[in-house]
């Protein structure tokens, strides 16, 4: 089945927030946003009070300022102190939206500046957490059996979500004082939630819809919350519908990103390059204010071991608070800052044994410590229904031929170099916190037999929309083009999760399937009534209703059905059963499975001018059993390339705490020509009982393939260079390069 929305997409008609027609009396805003990065503020608003401007909005005319998700720490406004360049601080209220802009730079704030931390290690000095750091051990570390020890400090940069539409939200009044958010976010029940609080209302004051997000990568998944509750905050103050959709400049400089991490580790291992010990640090760079931080820290620690048995294991997770935004999910959701950590540690490791004598290759290291089923992952869950193994076998071939190809290629160039680097991937499929595992879903049928569908799902240009009607399309065995999927609304689907984790078409899709399940029992009792034969015999297939030979159309089941008075709506709800984890412990069983995979990227390294071109990536990526071929391909694809993106290209420059990559002429993402070859294999199986009909999550994983990016470019500048030793450090930008090549 084709994404249903392509066609729309491709001839711009497709509707996001900013395309809605205007409604009468709306109310543009335009947010001032701190321009100092630490410190006591004053606000004097009255000269930007020109005509056109109806309300400037700062702190004290919030009823409650305070939208912390996991901790309550931040305020929608500024009161007093701003803690990072980029903190709302003021919102003006305009009859357009060129006098809201430029009245916001009318308003008069005076700064007194206090000391400034951006660097992790220097918060934990001066004790500014997010919160107490966290441990996770399994075994105990023995370091007199290790023959081999690698020590060392890496540095892991942060990325910008570049989602194509920016934040928006647009609110309306309503009648008795309820509010309706249009809101651009991967979230409706949080910015429902965080709206009624910081309004002293109730939830059900507040219905948030959601037509679809022009991509948002994590990036929307908390913070779209502040936009949608400025809007609110507007409407309730002025009971007018106010629109706030940001520049693509404000947006890169008031949103948080992907977390910048700074790692510590030791590895040890014995002679045959078996991995003893393994133990890092994670200083996470949370930014001013908690936002998921915590819930990313989590996943980083989880994922701090990969696709590898170790038995001796001590991983902390320390998340520092700084002067900057605060930093937030973003694809991978901290997985693959922890996942780049060991395979950092292997690497190294690799060189320090060949350097002393044993030729242990990274690739062999990699083989040697794989997990396999039975064995146990540092948090306690016990792997099953691995299929590494047989994907790594996949891949054997595969990376000797083109070993050897690279190898061959070394030696016959001076000035070009090409590296290769293999990769595994064991990525956990749920959200951490077990309580966000669960999803619920409304069907109609209606009287004509045309069918309507609601979850709490988002669309965000991943296709979850298409995956939905293919649900039902299937249960019900009708045509995908009878059933219709609604917006995504708060008053229709209560307590969504977010859309995220790569679970949202499992537990939406699976609560489809139960509320689809209720009608079959109603209308398959209804059909054997009146075809007068067994309800057990009965089936759906190709829009019919009863046996091969004594059947019943759809519609005329539907119709009689209705005449009957059969309820034809049913709401289904679902929760993945048997998983738990306890944070206090640090111990469970919080996956409901695993997506599993690996990758081998080549690169060719231009050395004398310190340029390089990803050639190909080759991917063997366990999807169950695919639900969407296209669709899943699309993710493979654009998750690849966002993942070399992340691990080449993709820097956050800081110029003292002033972001400097501002904008889309400084920060640079991977254009078409940077695209490699990238060849998919899916591997395919019927194991994933926790799946949506078998099928296994794609959103997240292919991130990860980005990763051997990094070390095929290392392995490149050594071919060149033997002598190279400079400190990890990601993204690996040519500039980066061409000093490692030649110090
Ligand atoms: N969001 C979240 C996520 O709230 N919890 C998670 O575990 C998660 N994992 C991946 C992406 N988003
Ligand atoms: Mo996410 S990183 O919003 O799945």
């Amino acid at each position: 089945m084709k994404n249903i929305d392509s066609f729309d997409h491709v001839r711009g008609k497709s509707v996001y927030v900013d395309d809605l027609p205007v409604v009468q009396d709306t109310l543009f805003a335009s947010v001032l946003y701190s321009t100092s990065t630490h410190a006591t503020i004053k606000i004097d608003a009255s000269p930007a009070m020109i005509p056109g401007v109806v309300k400037i909005i700062t702190a004290k005319d919030v009823p409650y300022n305070q939208i912390g998700n996991i901790i309550p720490d931040e305020p929608l406004l500024a009161e007093n102190m701003v803690f990072y360049r980029g903190e709302p601080i003021a919102i003006v209220l305009a009859k357009t939206q060129e006098i809201a802009n430029h009245a916001r730079e009318l308003i008069n704030v005076e700064y007194d500046k206090i000391p400034v931390i951006t660097y992790p290690k220097l918060a934990v000095q001066c004790g500014l957490l997010i919160h107490d750091p966290k441990i996770i051990e399994y075994g105990s570390l023995n370091w007199e059996k290790c023959d081999f020890i690698v020590e060392n400090t890496i540095y892991i940069g942060g990325q910008e979500h570049l989602y194509l539409e920016t934040q928006a939200a647009y609110a309306f009044p309503q009648e008795k004082d309820r509010i309706k958010i249009i809101s651009s976010t991967q979230s409706p029940t949080v910015v429902q939630k965080a709206a009624a609080h910081m309004l002293k209302k109730s939830m059900h004051d507040i219905e948030v819809e959601i037509i679809r997000l022009g991509g948002a990568f994590g990036g929307k998944e908390d913070q779209a919350t502040p936009v949608a509750c400025m809007a609110a905050l507007g409407t309730y103050l002025t009971k007018r519908p106010v629109k706030l959709v940001y520049s693509r400049h404000d947006d890169m400089i008031i949103t948080g990103k992907r977390h910048p991490y700074i790692v510590d580790y030791r590895i040890g291992a014995d002679k045959s390059g078996k991995i003893i010990n393994w133990e890092v640090i994670f200083y996470q760079n949370s930014g001013a204010f908690a936002d998921l931080s915590p819930a990313v820290l989590e996943r980083t620690m989880f994922h701090a071991t990969n696709s590898y048995y170790i038995p001796n294991v001590r991983i902390v997770g320390v998340p520092t608070k700084t002067n900057l935004p605060p930093f937030t999910a973003f694809r991978g959701f901290g997985g693959p800052q922890g996942i780049f950590s060991i395979e950092s540690a292997l690497f190294q490791l690799s060189r320090k044994m060949r350097a002393e004598g044993v030729d242990i290759s990274y690739y062999e290291l990699q083989t040697i410590n794989q997990i396999k089923d039975g064995q146990r992952f540092p948090y306690g869950q016990i792997m099953k229904n691995c299929t590494l193994d047989a994907i790594w076998k996949k891949i054997d071939n595969k990376y000797k031929t083109e070993k050897e190809n690279v190898t061959k290629f070394n030696k016959e160039h001076k000035y070009r170099k090409r590296g290769i680097a293999s990769f595994p991937l064991t990525f956990g499929i749920s959200f951490t916190k077990t309580s966000l595992n669960q999803g619920s879903a409304l069907i109609h049928i209606y009287s004509d037999g045309s069918v309507g569908i609601s979850t709490g799902a988002v669309e965000m240009g991943q296709g979850v929309n298409t995956r939905m009607i293919q649900t039902v399309a299937q249960v019900f065995s009708i045509p995908p083009e009878w059933i219709r999927i609604e917006t995504t609304n708060t008053t229709r689907v209560a307590n969504a999760s977010p859309s995220a984790a790569s679970s949202t078409h499992d537990l939406n899709g699976k609560a489809l399937i139960n509320a689809a399940n209720k009608l079959i029992n109603r209308l398959s009792a209804k059909a054997a009534q009146i075809l007068n034969i067994d309800q057990s015999s009965i089936s759906f297939f190709e829009s019919k209703i009863g046996t091969g030979t004594t059947n019943i159309s759809w519609n005329d089941l539907i119709t009689q059905s209705y005449e009957s008075r059969i309820d034809l709506s049913a709401h289904g709800y679902y929760a993945t059963p048997t998983i738990h984890f306890n944070p206090a412990t640090g111990k469970g069983h919080p996956f409901s499975y695993y997506a599993f995979g690996a990758g081998i990227v080549i690169v060719e390294l231009d050395v004398i001018r310190g340029v390089y071109k990803v050639i190909s990536v080759d991917v063997f990526h366990d999807v169950g059993k695919s639900l969407n071929y296209e669709l899943d391909l699309g993710q493979m694809e654009g998750g690849i390339v966002q993942g070399l993106g992340w691990t080449l290209l993709e820097e956050l420059i800081y110029d003292n705490s002033v972001l400097a990559s501002n904008s889309l002429g400084t920060y640079k993402i991977p254009g078409l020509d940077f695209v490699p070859q990238i060849n998919i294999e899916f591997i395919e199986n019927n194991s994933n009982e926790n799946g949506l009909f078998h099928s296994k999550a794609i959103g997240e994983p292919p991130f990860f393939y980005g990763i051997p990016g990094y070390f095929a470019l290392s392995d490149a500048i050594i071919a060149f260079n033997p002598n190279y030793n400079k400190s990890i450090s990601l993204p690996y930008t040519p500039e980066k390069v061409l000093f490692g090549l030649w110090d």
